[in-house]
């Protein structure tokens, strides 16, 4: 598996320098391929760290020789190291692609040029860097020295620098933009912004090394990661296929089942994972399943939340995998986009497209002809 993920990261890279079509340079390059590049040179360079770690853990076994198992004079962390290495960089190997489809579907439902193109590629490339640098954070009650603890917690904040950039620039494009919100990719993708910047911030509090002290282990921790890969990378996923279905399926999905969808899997997954910011911040620790009393309110509040956040789950995705059979048959450029996909016919031919396409010099200009279109009414003076 972790050779199967290094060359797809590697064909990637591959891909991006020596197959792009004729006009596509790297200053009109999708944001979504950006986020690609950035996510395949963590996945070639951070994969290996977590191979050779099963490597060694198989000489351990195998020939009997003492690395992690302090019973043959091995070191237990030296396996929580490498683990980590690897481990912190693939969650961004998991949301990266995520903040590309966002970057995709905002400008074409807001009808307005994607905000600080640059600074969204570029930040990518940066969370792409940093994330090599604070894999320590999750060892903060491990037994380090306090300056490793004091250099790991100040490196973490630098996540949050590109991060907070892209959410910036995401922001400005919704603002005087003429937002379809009643567009499925529209809604998801909203849903996506309200929860990882929940998840961003309760971040903030895990990388402080004093208050991490205390939330480290607890169900503080979890309701903050299930922000970042349910709310966050989920959410985008989801909005992404439903933008992308009558491309690839040339049909139409269910709008109603859709927006019923996505509101029972709103409410069920905040209803799930809101009480445990709670629960973590009361002490409750993770990975117990018996606890205090006092904890019973939010517990049974997260139990049914999960309820209907599985329900969500059945809900959409019933009505996609019905859709593509059944669904309206879909126009090829439904949404009036600009980007290349949509230049095809839905579902593409085999290769995509007929003759080889000249890429546009950008695909992001959104209202810039048409801009009466999104003026905001002139105030009357005096
Ligand atoms: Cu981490």
């Amino acid at each position: 598996m972790g050779f199967a993920s290094i060359m797809t990261g590697f064909n990637f890279i591959v891909t991006v320098h020596r197959m792009r079509a004729p006009g596509l340079g790297w200053r009109n390059l999708p944001l979504f391929v950006w986020a690609l590049y950035a996510t395949a040179i963590i996945q070639l360079l951070a994969t290996p760290v977590v191979g050779m770690n099963l490597v060694l853990l198989i000489f351990e076994r195998v020939l009997d020789i003492g690395i992690f198992n302090p019973a043959k004079g091995g070191d237990p962390i030296l396996f929580e190291q490498f683990f980590w290495f690897y481990s912190h960089p693939v969650v961004y190997i998991m949301i990266l692609p995520a903040f590309g489809v966002v970057s995709e579907i905002l400008p074409v439902f807001s009808r307005r040029p994607i905000f600080g193109y640059k600074a969204i590629a570029y930040s990518s490339l940066a969370i792409a860097l940093v994330s090599f640098l604070v894999w320590g954070h999750h060892l903060f009650v491990s037994g380090m020295s306090d300056w490793a603890r004091y250099i790991f917690s100040f490196l973490t904040f630098f996540v949050a620098v590109p991060t907070a950039i892209k959410i910036f620039n995401w922001l400005a494009t919704l603002w005087k933009g003429s937002l379809e919100i009643t567009a499925a990719p529209m809604y998801y993708t909203l849903g996506f912004l309200f929860m990882f910047t929940i998840a961003g911030l309760t971040g903030l509090h895990l990388a402080v090394l004093s208050t991490d002290v205390y939330l480290h282990d607890t169900y503080f921790v979890v309701a903050h990661f299930h922000y970042t890969m349910q709310g966050g990378t989920v959410f985008a996923l989801i909005a992404g296929l439903h933008y992308w279905f009558p491309k690839i399926t040339g049909r139409w999905y269910n709008k109603k089942v859709a927006f019923w969808g996505w509101l029972i899997l709103f409410v069920g997954f905040n209803a799930t994972f809101l009480p445990q910011f709670l629960l973590g911040l009361e002490g409750m620790p993770r990975r117990y399943f018996d606890y205090l009393p006092h904890f019973q309110t939010w517990h049974l509040v997260s139990t049914v939340g999960s309820w209907f956040n599985g329900l969500g789950y059945i809900i959409v995705l019933t009505n996609l995998l019905v859709s593509a059979f059944k669904g309206e048959k879909a126009e090829a450029n439904p949404y009036n986009a600009l980007s290349l996909e949509w230049q095809t016919s839905s579902p593409p031919p085999t290769t995509n497209f007929i003759t080889v396409p000249h890429f546009p010099e950008s695909i992001y200009d959104y209202g810039t002809e048409g801009k009466e279109e999104i003026k905001q009414p002139q105030k009357e003076v005096g």
